[in-house]
Parts: C-alpha cells; sequence; structure tokens
C-alpha cells in the first residue's frame, strides 16, 4: 500500500489550518492587575445613573482577587455599580463571542441583591447574560438572560431564565458563547463552571460588542460578589472551518488522485 505524501507547503497550511481552528483568538483579556482603566461607568439615556465597581486588592479585600499570582478585582457593592468595556469587532467581520470571567459569590441571599453580568449589543436590543439574585421561587440559582428571541417569550421581555445550577459560596467561572455561523446561527451557551446552565436556539442574531459587569439599577439594594479575569475571545465557527478544512484536505486528495492517475495513463 502506497503512502500519501503530501507536499510540505501543504502540510503546513494544513497544520496551520488547524492551529487557528483549535485555538480560539483572544480579543480582550483583562487580569485587573494593572487598573480599573479598561472600564467606563455604563451611561445610557433614559437609564438610571451608575456608579463604578470598587478596584480592591488583597490587602483590604481578601477575596477580591482570582489571577493566580495577583491581588486585584472588581467588587460589587452597590446595586447601582455598573462598568462597561467596549469592543472593537470591525477587524473581524461576523464573529460570534465568548465571554470567560470569574465571579466570587459572596452568597448574599437577601431580598434584592442581584449581581448581573452580560454581552450585549450597544443599543440593547439583545443582552446575552448570567444573573444571581434570590427569586422567591429559585433563591440560590443562577439565572440567564436572552433578552431577544425569535420565538415565544415566556420571560414577560425580561429575558431571564431559570437555571438547575446551585450558587455555593467562591469564586466560579461563568461563560457565555455565542455563535454566529450558519449552522448555529441563533444560538447562544452559557456555562458555569464548565457545566451547561443554558442552551438556548432561538436567539435574535446581532453583533455584541458591549461587555457589562454590575447591575446599575438602584432599585435593589445592593451587591456584593466580586469578579476578576475577564477574557473575549473570538468564537471559532466550527462548521465553516471544518468544510473549509474538509475541502482543503479534498483539494489534496483530488489532486494527487489527479497526478497519479495520469501517471497511471502515461505508463
Ligand atoms: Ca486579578
Amino acid at each position: 500500500m502506497k503512502s500519501l505524501r503530501i507536499p510540505p507547503f501543504l502540510l503546513c497550511s494544513v497544520l496551520c489550518f488547524l492551529g487557528v481552528a483549535g485555538r480560539a483568538q483572544t480579543i480582550f483579556d483583562d487580569n485587573l492587575e494593572g487598573g480599573p482603566g479598561n472600564w467606563s461607568v455604563y451611561s445610557y439615556p433614559g437609564a438610571p445613573v451608575c456608579t463604578p465597581l470598587t478596584y480592591v486588592s488583597t490587602t483590604t479585600d481578601p477575596n477580591g482577587n482570582h489571577t493566580p499570582g495577583g491581588a486585584f478585582g472588581f467588587k460589587l457593592t452597590r446595586a447601582s455599580d455598573r462598568v462597561v468595556h467596549d469592543l472593537d469587532l470591525s477587524p473581524y467581520g461576523t464573529i460570534g463571542l465568548h465571554l470567560s470571567l470569574w465571579y466570587y459569590d459572596a452568597m448574599n441571599m437577601s431580598g434584592g441583591d442581584f449581581e448581573a453580568f452580560d454581552l450585549r449589543s450597544p443599543n440593547n436590543s439583545q443582552i446575552l447574560g448570567f444573573a444571581t439574585r434570590a427569586y422567591a421561587d429559585r433563591p440560590n440559582y443562577y439565572w440567564c438572560r436572552v433578552l431577544a428571541v425569535t420565538g415565544y417569550d415566556p420571560t414577560g421581555g425580561t429575558g431571564y431564565r431559570a437555571t438547575s445550577i446551585q450558587r455555593t459560596l467562591g469564586w466560579h467561572h461563568l461563560e457565555i458563547l455565542q455563535y454566529r455561523d450558519l449552522a448555529h446561527l441563533n444560538t447562544a451557551e452559557f456555562y458555569v463552571d464548565d457545566v451547561l446552565a443554558l442552551r438556548q436556539t432561538d436567539v435574535v442574531d446581532t453583533a455584541l460588542s458591549r461587555v457589562v459587569l454590575g447591575l446599575g439599577w438602584s432599585g435593589n439594594p445592593s451587591q456584593t460578589g466580586y469578579t476578576d479575569d475577564i477574557t473575549v475571545q473570538v468564537v471559532p465557527e466550527p462548521d465553516v472551518f471544518s468544510l473549509a478544512l474538509a475541502g482543503a484536505v479534498t483539494a489534496a486528495a483530488f489532486r494527487r488522485t489527479g497526478r497519479t492517475r495520469g501517471r497511471r495513463g502515461v505508463a
């Protein structure tokens, strides 16, 4: 049996392609060790006036940092605390995003203590987020937020959807994945500590370029958690990559086969 010889340039191209497909591209990464300068206080016409999250260090807040070897993070205190970071997506075209952040849940179960984190469009037409709040019917569970859906909305317009993942004291990894490839155009996934909290498949497809930390609504009494290590990556488009890769491999095989057949024909 003949071994398939792949030209070095093609092998390099395929390996490079696999590398791109297998490694998500990070477009924002903030462990808050360099200060709070990446974040600005949320401001929107008609919205309540917001306040900044408190930049803390472990000298005053032992639970205020998640970064290994680091010392700084954000503390959520007032319910009006809310900051944003706007992403420049112009170099990327149509992409989905993967927001990863760490959240210290202080397990404040008093009514109205409410911490929220989300990815959203700058005009607030779409919001994909997490919330922790002591709702009367699910007092210690995570909630996910999908504001705009193409199907029936059972949330009464708030977008808050219950999960079955219980809150516990301490640091937790919250992740939101927005897919925008054609095969998953309306899909978003939410994970808590690597466990799927919600997969929504009727999400209105919208470019999301704003990261929001904090509730920002003083109708609630407080926020009492911490957040740190906020990262945004481009969501690989598996079908597109797979199709392209399959196409490249098929093309290589076809060229190989074509040459072989040609040689046989000559021989
Ligand atoms: Ca930190």
